[in-house]
Protein backbone atom coordinates (compact mmCIF):
# COMPACT_ATOMS: atom_id res chain seq x y z
CA UNK A 1 0.00 0.00 0.00
CA UNK A 2 1.29 3.61 -0.50
CA UNK A 3 2.61 5.88 2.22
CA UNK A 4 1.18 8.99 3.23
CA UNK A 5 2.11 12.02 1.92
CA UNK A 6 3.79 13.97 4.61
CA UNK A 7 4.46 17.56 5.57
CA UNK A 8 7.13 17.86 8.37
CA UNK A 9 6.97 21.11 10.40
CA UNK A 10 10.02 22.30 12.07
CA UNK A 11 12.15 20.10 9.57
CA UNK A 12 14.94 22.26 9.68
CA UNK A 13 14.93 22.01 13.81
CA UNK A 14 17.57 19.41 15.44
CA UNK A 15 15.32 16.91 15.27
CA UNK A 16 14.04 17.62 11.51
CA UNK A 17 17.26 17.49 10.12
CA UNK A 18 17.72 14.34 10.95
CA UNK A 19 14.66 12.89 10.78
CA UNK A 20 13.27 14.18 7.02
CA UNK A 21 16.20 12.24 5.11
CA UNK A 22 15.45 8.83 7.30
CA UNK A 23 11.48 9.27 6.15
CA UNK A 24 12.53 9.87 2.76
CA UNK A 25 14.59 7.07 2.89
CA UNK A 26 12.19 5.07 4.66
CA UNK A 27 10.24 5.93 1.25
CA UNK A 28 7.73 8.74 2.11
CA UNK A 29 7.28 12.50 0.10
CA UNK A 30 8.14 14.63 2.82
CA UNK A 31 6.98 18.36 2.25
CA UNK A 32 9.16 20.72 4.34
CA UNK A 33 8.08 23.67 6.29
CA UNK A 34 10.16 25.67 8.34
CA UNK A 35 10.99 29.54 8.88
CA UNK A 36 13.79 29.07 6.68
CA UNK A 37 15.81 25.94 5.60
CA UNK A 38 19.46 25.07 5.27
CA UNK A 39 22.36 25.53 3.00
CA UNK A 40 21.63 22.98 0.36
CA UNK A 41 18.21 21.44 1.84
CA UNK A 42 16.61 20.14 -1.13
CA UNK A 43 13.04 19.10 -2.21
CA UNK A 44 9.97 20.22 -1.62
CA UNK A 45 10.51 23.19 0.79
CA UNK A 46 7.91 25.49 2.14
CA UNK A 47 8.97 28.77 3.80
CA UNK A 48 6.78 30.61 6.97
CA UNK A 49 5.46 30.59 10.25
CA UNK A 50 3.24 27.69 12.09
CA UNK A 51 1.60 30.69 12.81
CA UNK A 52 0.64 31.91 9.96
CA UNK A 53 -2.39 30.14 8.53
CA UNK A 54 -2.08 30.84 4.98
CA UNK A 55 1.13 29.42 4.98
CA UNK A 56 0.34 26.53 7.01
CA UNK A 57 -2.96 25.93 4.44
CA UNK A 58 -0.89 25.83 1.43
CA UNK A 59 1.50 23.32 3.03
CA UNK A 60 -1.50 21.28 4.06
CA UNK A 61 -2.19 20.87 -0.13
CA UNK A 62 -1.94 17.16 -1.38
CA UNK A 63 -0.98 16.27 2.31
CA UNK A 64 -2.51 12.87 3.87
CA UNK A 65 -0.37 13.42 7.55
CA UNK A 66 1.59 16.44 9.31
CA UNK A 67 4.83 15.32 11.66
CA UNK A 68 4.52 18.58 14.11
CA UNK A 69 8.12 19.40 15.20
CA UNK A 70 7.91 22.78 15.00
CA UNK A 71 8.11 25.33 17.88
CA UNK A 72 10.47 26.23 21.16
CA UNK A 73 12.26 23.34 21.99
CA UNK A 74 13.27 24.81 25.76
CA UNK A 75 12.50 27.21 28.18
CA UNK A 76 11.74 30.85 27.11
CA UNK A 77 10.00 34.14 27.74
CA UNK A 78 5.89 33.60 28.44
CA UNK A 79 4.77 35.14 25.00
CA UNK A 80 7.57 33.37 22.79
CA UNK A 81 6.24 29.67 24.05
CA UNK A 82 2.88 30.67 24.10
CA UNK A 83 2.75 31.88 20.58
CA UNK A 84 4.99 29.43 18.75
CA UNK A 85 3.93 25.92 20.29
CA UNK A 86 0.31 26.90 21.23
CA UNK A 87 -1.17 29.41 18.93
CA UNK A 88 1.39 27.31 16.29
CA UNK A 89 -0.81 24.24 16.99
CA UNK A 90 -3.62 25.85 17.03
CA UNK A 91 -3.39 27.18 13.56
CA UNK A 92 -1.89 23.61 12.31
CA UNK A 93 -4.84 21.73 13.89
CA UNK A 94 -7.50 24.10 12.31
CA UNK A 95 -5.95 24.69 8.94
CA UNK A 96 -6.15 20.26 9.07
CA UNK A 97 -9.73 20.35 9.62
CA UNK A 98 -10.27 22.94 7.11
CA UNK A 99 -7.99 20.54 4.71
CA UNK A 100 -9.51 17.36 5.66
CA UNK A 101 -5.88 16.11 6.57
CA UNK A 102 -6.74 13.80 9.43
CA UNK A 103 -3.39 12.21 11.28
CA UNK A 104 -1.28 14.48 12.99
CA UNK A 105 1.95 13.17 15.15
CA UNK A 106 2.73 15.85 17.48
CA UNK A 107 5.85 16.21 18.89
CA UNK A 108 5.09 16.52 22.73
CA UNK A 109 7.66 16.02 25.47
CA UNK A 110 8.46 14.73 29.00
CA UNK A 111 8.46 18.16 30.44
CA UNK A 112 4.79 17.65 30.03
CA UNK A 113 5.32 15.36 33.20
CA UNK A 114 8.72 16.76 34.29
CA UNK A 115 7.49 17.62 37.62
CA UNK A 116 7.16 13.85 38.31
CA UNK A 117 9.57 11.71 41.13
CA UNK A 118 10.60 8.74 39.30
CA UNK A 119 10.04 5.43 40.67
CA UNK A 120 12.59 2.53 41.28
CA UNK A 121 11.45 -0.36 39.59
CA UNK A 122 8.13 0.92 38.17
CA UNK A 123 7.18 2.36 34.81
CA UNK A 124 5.18 5.27 33.89
CA UNK A 125 2.47 4.67 31.59
CA UNK A 126 2.35 7.24 29.11
CA UNK A 127 -1.27 9.11 30.50
CA UNK A 128 0.85 10.10 33.78
CA UNK A 129 -0.87 12.90 35.32
CA UNK A 130 0.46 16.56 33.56
CA UNK A 131 2.95 18.20 35.46
CA UNK A 132 5.23 20.82 33.96
CA UNK A 133 8.33 21.63 34.96
CA UNK A 134 8.66 25.06 32.81
CA UNK A 135 6.37 27.45 30.50
CA UNK A 136 7.50 24.91 28.36
CA UNK A 137 6.54 21.78 29.53
CA UNK A 138 3.23 23.52 30.45
CA UNK A 139 2.58 24.47 26.48
CA UNK A 140 3.68 21.00 25.80
CA UNK A 141 0.64 19.63 28.08
CA UNK A 142 -1.57 22.29 26.60
CA UNK A 143 -0.77 20.99 23.09
CA UNK A 144 -1.86 17.31 24.23
CA UNK A 145 -5.31 18.67 25.57
CA UNK A 146 -5.55 20.90 22.56
CA UNK A 147 -4.70 17.71 20.33
CA UNK A 148 -7.71 15.87 22.55
CA UNK A 149 -10.14 18.62 21.97
CA UNK A 150 -9.31 18.41 17.73
CA UNK A 151 -9.67 14.71 18.26
CA UNK A 152 -13.26 14.52 20.04
CA UNK A 153 -14.47 17.13 18.67
CA UNK A 154 -13.50 17.55 15.13
CA UNK A 155 -11.98 13.91 14.13
CA UNK A 156 -8.84 14.42 13.70
CA UNK A 157 -6.01 11.24 14.49
CA UNK A 158 -3.64 12.75 16.66
CA UNK A 159 -0.46 10.38 18.20
CA UNK A 160 1.28 12.10 20.93
CA UNK A 161 4.38 11.52 21.41
CA UNK A 162 5.92 12.32 24.89
CA UNK A 163 9.48 12.68 23.41
CA UNK A 164 12.56 11.80 25.98
CA UNK A 165 15.55 12.85 24.55
CA UNK A 166 16.61 12.66 21.03
CA UNK A 167 20.45 13.21 20.02
CA UNK A 168 22.73 11.16 18.45
CA UNK A 169 23.42 9.99 21.93
CA UNK A 170 22.67 10.38 25.54
CA UNK A 171 25.03 12.96 26.90
CA UNK A 172 24.19 12.77 30.76
CA UNK A 173 23.10 9.50 33.24
CA UNK A 174 19.33 10.72 32.99
CA UNK A 175 19.85 10.13 29.25
CA UNK A 176 20.81 6.78 29.79
CA UNK A 177 16.97 6.48 31.28
CA UNK A 178 15.46 8.82 28.83
CA UNK A 179 17.05 8.76 25.23
CA UNK A 180 15.56 7.88 21.61
CA UNK A 181 18.03 7.04 18.91
CA UNK A 182 17.14 8.63 15.62
CA UNK A 183 16.47 5.82 14.21
CA UNK A 184 13.84 4.55 16.97
CA UNK A 185 12.27 7.74 16.30
CA UNK A 186 12.08 6.89 13.03
CA UNK A 187 9.95 3.77 13.50
CA UNK A 188 7.88 5.25 15.73
CA UNK A 189 6.77 7.99 13.10
CA UNK A 190 6.48 5.12 10.72
CA UNK A 191 4.14 3.19 13.45
CA UNK A 192 2.09 6.34 14.20
CA UNK A 193 1.52 7.19 10.33
CA UNK A 194 -0.08 3.94 9.90
CA UNK A 195 -3.60 5.21 8.51
CA UNK A 196 -5.22 2.17 10.89
CA UNK A 197 -3.86 3.83 13.93
CA UNK A 198 -6.93 6.24 14.52
CA UNK A 199 -7.91 8.45 17.46
CA UNK A 200 -5.99 9.63 20.43
CA UNK A 201 -3.10 7.87 21.43
CA UNK A 202 -0.43 9.03 23.75
CA UNK A 203 3.01 6.99 23.80
CA UNK A 204 6.54 7.31 25.27
CA UNK A 205 9.35 8.51 22.81
CA UNK A 206 11.88 6.25 24.11
CA UNK A 207 14.67 3.92 22.99
CA UNK A 208 14.39 0.12 24.37
CA UNK A 209 16.34 1.28 27.01
CA UNK A 210 17.51 -1.02 29.80
CA UNK A 211 17.06 2.26 32.56
CA UNK A 212 13.90 3.19 30.95
CA UNK A 213 12.12 4.63 33.70
CA UNK A 214 8.18 5.10 30.78
CA UNK A 215 6.23 2.65 29.53
CA UNK A 216 6.89 1.60 25.91
CA UNK A 217 3.52 -0.46 25.57
CA UNK A 218 1.52 1.87 24.77
CA UNK A 219 4.28 2.40 21.56
CA UNK A 220 3.90 -1.45 21.55
CA UNK A 221 0.58 -0.94 20.92
CA UNK A 222 0.69 1.17 17.96
CA UNK A 223 3.34 -1.13 16.57
CA UNK A 224 5.84 0.94 17.99
CA UNK A 225 9.33 -1.96 18.60
CA UNK A 226 12.25 0.37 19.82
CA UNK A 227 15.60 -1.07 18.97
CA UNK A 228 18.47 0.49 19.89
CA UNK A 229 19.12 1.06 24.15
CA UNK A 230 20.97 3.99 25.51
CA UNK A 231 23.24 0.97 27.64
CA UNK A 232 25.20 1.12 25.09
CA UNK A 233 26.69 4.48 26.23
CA UNK A 234 26.37 3.42 29.69
CA UNK A 235 29.94 3.12 30.30
CA UNK A 236 31.22 6.05 28.87
CA UNK A 237 28.37 8.05 30.36
CA UNK A 238 29.05 6.74 33.76
CA UNK A 239 32.53 7.60 33.80
CA UNK A 240 32.10 10.93 33.36
CA UNK A 241 28.68 11.65 35.15
CA UNK A 242 28.16 14.83 37.45
CA UNK A 243 27.48 14.47 40.75
CA UNK A 244 25.85 17.34 40.88
CA UNK A 245 22.98 16.07 37.81
CA UNK A 246 19.04 16.18 39.18
CA UNK A 247 18.18 12.51 38.30
CA UNK A 248 15.43 12.31 41.25
CA UNK A 249 12.84 14.16 38.92
CA UNK A 250 12.20 12.83 35.28
CA UNK A 251 12.26 15.85 34.15
CA UNK A 252 16.06 16.75 35.17
CA UNK A 253 17.61 20.13 34.81
CA UNK A 254 14.63 21.75 33.63
CA UNK A 255 13.01 20.64 37.25
CA UNK A 256 15.17 23.89 38.55
CA UNK A 257 15.79 26.20 35.49
CA UNK A 258 13.97 29.59 36.47
CA UNK A 259 10.61 29.62 34.39
CA UNK A 260 10.75 32.48 31.29
CA UNK A 261 14.31 32.11 31.19
CA UNK A 262 15.88 30.38 28.00
CA UNK A 263 17.96 27.24 29.39
C1 LIG B 1 13.08 18.45 25.48
O1 LIG B 1 11.86 18.60 25.48
C2 LIG B 1 13.99 19.36 24.75
O2 LIG B 1 13.43 19.80 23.54
C3 LIG B 1 15.32 18.70 24.47
O3 LIG B 1 16.24 19.71 24.10
C4 LIG B 1 15.86 17.92 25.67
O4 LIG B 1 16.18 18.77 26.69
C5 LIG B 1 14.83 16.91 26.12
O5 LIG B 1 13.58 17.51 26.34
C6 LIG B 1 15.21 16.15 27.41
O6 LIG B 1 14.41 16.10 28.34
O7 LIG B 1 16.30 15.59 27.44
Amino acid sequence: SELPHLLVTGSAGGLGRELVPRLRAAGYRVRSLDLAHPDGAEGDLVTGSVTDAAVVEGALEGVDAVVHLAGQSREAPWAQVLEANVQGLWTLFDACVRRGVAKVVYASSNHATGMTARAEGAELPADAELRPDTYYGWSKAAGESLARLFVERAGLDVVSVRIGTCFARPANVRGLSTWMSYDDCTRLLAAALDPRVRGWHSVWGISRNTRRWWSLAEGEAIGYHPQDDAEEFAAEVLAGADPDEVVDLVGGGFTTTPLGQPN
